[in-house]
């Protein structure tokens, strides 16, 4: 890995394939203004670009790795392995189980090498950002604003009561 970089977040995916659930954690990123790199690496097809991406994350300025994975999904945890930078995993949905076995290979990993697992698909890539963004804002006042107000929006989107038209 090069140059040192001001992007705080690595969006890391096992496949082209895994980009259409990653991309609610890049756009959720986007909405509370926080800079982030998509990358394709795999544990299986890539594993010397997954050794050179984790081995050098946190010396190109990365703080927080979001990992999406399906399957034999290992990506989460090699990285894990290989950097103490918080690695967040995002288990994307199968076709054979239904992100079952994605699930389970990301969660299931052993004392001393932790990956926060989020749950499967789109609402894990959501709040894989989210978590993301808390992290940072412990050190970052004007990110923290942003989170909070990102909050209250949502919060007010609520209606009361069930509508017929939606
Ligand atoms: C995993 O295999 C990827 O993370 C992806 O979810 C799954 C299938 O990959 P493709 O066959 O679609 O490239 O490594």
């Amino acid at each position: 890995m090069g140059t040192k970089t001001d992007t705080p977040v690595a969006i890391i995916m096992g496949s082209q394939s895994d980009w259409a659930t990653m991309r609610h954690a890049a756009e959720t990123l986007d909405a509370l203004g926080i800079a982030h790199d998509a990358r394709i690496v795999s544990a299986h097809r890539t594993p010397d670009r997954l050794y050179a991406f984790a081995k050098g994350a946190k010396a190109a300025g990365f703080k927080v790795i979001i990992a999406g994975a399906g399957g034999a999904a290992h990506l989460p945890g090699m990285t894990a392995a290989m950097t103490a930078l918080p690695v967040f995993g995002v288990p994307v949905e199968s076709k054979a189980l239904s992100g079952q076995d994605s699930l389970l290979s990301i969660v299931q990993m052993p004392g001393g090498i932790p990956v926060g697992t989020l749950a499967i698909g789109k609402a894990g890539a959501i709040n894989a950002a989210l978590l993301a963004a808390s992290v940072l804002a412990l050190g970052d006042e004007a990110l923290a604003e942003r989170l909070d107000a990102w909050r209250a929006r949502q919060t007010a989107s609520v209606a009361e009561r069930p509508s017929d038209e939606a």
